[in-house]
C-alpha cells in the first residue's frame, strides 16, 4: 500500500496533479475539499457549518475533516494506496492521520510538497474564480486562505521533515513538468520504503 501526502498552498495545483495520480498509481484519492464541497452542495447539516468557515477562507474544524477521512479509510479497506489531497492541513490533523494510518498497518511514504511563490498562486485562483464559481476564489479570500496557510499548515511540513518524509519540490512550470517531478519524488519514496 502507498500513502502519498500532496501537499502545497491553495492554488499550488494539488487537486490537478492528483487527477494525474491516480491514473499513474491507481490510488484512492482523498480531498477534504471536494468532500466538503459534495457535503454542502448536498446541504448536510456538516456542508453548511463547513460553508461557514470556507467563505471565511478559514480552515474548517479538525473534528469534521479527521472523521470524514476515518469514514473513507473505513470505507475501503482494500485500496491500493490513497493520495491525500489537501489534508493534513494543521499539525492535529497530521497525528490524528498518523494513528489512522498505524492501525491501517501503513505510515505515510512521503509527503511531496509543491512549492509555488504567493503572487502565482494569487493569480492562479483569480483565475480560476472566472470560471470556477467558488465564492471562495475571489481576492480577499484567497489573501485570507494563504494566510491561513502560513500559519496553521505550514508547520505540517516540519512534522514530517522530522520523519525524513518530506520532499519538495518546484511547482512552477508546464502541469506535466510538474507532474514528472512529483513522479520522481514519489518514486524515490517508493524505493525507500521497499528497500
Ligand atoms: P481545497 O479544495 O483543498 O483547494 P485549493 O487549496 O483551492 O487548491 P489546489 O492546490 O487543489 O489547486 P488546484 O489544483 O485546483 O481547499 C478549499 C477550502 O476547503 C480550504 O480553504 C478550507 O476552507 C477547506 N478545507 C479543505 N481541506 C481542509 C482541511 N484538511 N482542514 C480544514 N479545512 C479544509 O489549482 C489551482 C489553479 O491553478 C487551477 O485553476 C489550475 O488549473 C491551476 N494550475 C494548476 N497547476 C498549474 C500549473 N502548473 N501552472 C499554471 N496553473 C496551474
Amino acid at each position: 500500500m502507498l500513502n502519498i501526502i500532496l501537499f502545497g498552498p491553495p492554488g499550488a495545483g494539488k487537486g490537478t496533479q492528483s487527477e494525474k495520480l491516480i491514473h499513474q498509481y491507481g490510488l484512492h484519492h482523498l480531498s477534504t475539499g471536494d468532500l466538503l464541497r459534495s457535503e454542502i452542495a448536498a446541504n448536510t447539516p456538516l456542508g453548511l457549518e463547513a460553508k461557514k468557515f470556507m467563505d471565511e477562507g478559514q480552515l474548517v474544524p479538525d473534528s469534521v475533516v479527521i472523521g470524514m477521512i476515518e469514514n473513507k479509510l473505513d470505507a475501503n479497506p482494500n485500496a491500493a494506496g490513497f493520495i491525500f489531497d489537501g489534508f493534513p492541513r494543521t499539525v492535529a490533523q497530521a497525528i490524528a492521520l498518523d494513528e489512522l494510518l498505524i492501525k491501517h498497518g501503513h505510515p505515510i511514504a512521503a509527503m511531496v510538497a509543491m512549492e509555488v511563490p504567493h503572487p502565482e498562486l494569487v493569480a492562479r485562483l483569480i483565475n480560476r474564480g472566472l470560471t470556477s464559481g467558488r465564492s471562495d476564489d475571489t481576492e480577499e479570500v484567497i489573501n485570507k486562505r494563504i494566510q491561513e496557510y502560513e500559519n496553521k499548515t505550514r508547520p505540517v511540513a516540519h512534522h514530517y521533515e522530522g520523519q525524513h518524509k518530506y520532499s519538495p519540490i518546484n511547482g512552477i512550470g508546464e502541469i506535466e513538468e510538474v507532474f514528472n517531478r512529483i513522479i520522481e519524488a514519489i518514486n524515490n519514496a517508493k524505493s525507500n520504503v521497499t528497500a
